[in-house]
């Protein structure tokens, strides 16, 4: 048995590219992990206090292991690219963020791990990728990924480089 899950990524903090195509092979290398996708990656405007733009995206797998455990994955891998959460401050800076915003249709609200992402359907640097990658996917509160980005659209947020980290010279 295995489930669809969505992560969000983030970093505007050191090699911000390079810290997540780095994410990306280790993600990928996981035990149990499946059919990896990953969204374009987009530049956005800071939420928060004043500090760097942001590059954004989501990715989507498949996964055979629990929750928990991806998410204690997911932290290790932060910390391999010089997350440091004890020298940080609430929604600033950070050289890599990677948060699970769904796992099939789970729905737990725990203090190591809440799904879906309390933030998801207000965020429209991280709904824009998922409707990239999941035009049709629909949410647990019934709303489809694709009608909620366009809701949220954004102009100030855009695609800035290939899941591959090429280039995109067009923003659009
Ligand atoms: N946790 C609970 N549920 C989850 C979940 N679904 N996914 C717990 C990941 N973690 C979850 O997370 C804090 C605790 O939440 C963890 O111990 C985990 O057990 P964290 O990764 O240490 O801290 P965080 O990600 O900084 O959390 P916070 O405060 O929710 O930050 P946000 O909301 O992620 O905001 N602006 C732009 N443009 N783009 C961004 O990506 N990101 C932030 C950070 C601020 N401004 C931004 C962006
Ligand atoms: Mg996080």
């Amino acid at each position: 048995m295995s489930e669809q899950v969505f992560i969000s990524f983030g970093s505007n903090k050191g090699q911000t590219l390079e810290q997540i195509l780095g994410a990306f092979k280790h993600i990928q290398a996981l035990n149990g992990l499946t059919s990896f996708k990953a969204s374009s990656i987009y530049k956005t405007p800071p939420m928060g206090p004043e500090q760097p733009d942001y590059l954004n995206g989501v990715c989507s797998f498949e996964y055979t292991k629990s929750p928990e455990e991806l998410l204690i994955e997911l932290q290790k891998i932060e910390t391999l690219f010089g997350r440091d959460r004890k020298k940080e401050i609430r929604w600033g800076p950070r050289t890599l963020d990677l948060d699970l915003l769904m796992f099939g249709d789970i729905q737990q609200k725990t203090d190591f791990l809440q799904l879906p992402h309390p933030g998801l359907h207000e965020r429209a640097f991280v709904l824009t990728p998922m409707a990239e990658i999941a035009p049709e996917l629909v949410l647990p509160n019934g709303q489809k990924a694709l009608s909620l980005a366009s809701v949220l659209h954004d102009d100030s947020i855009k695609k800035v480089y290939t899941a591959q980290g090429e280039s995109i010279e067009n923003h659009n």
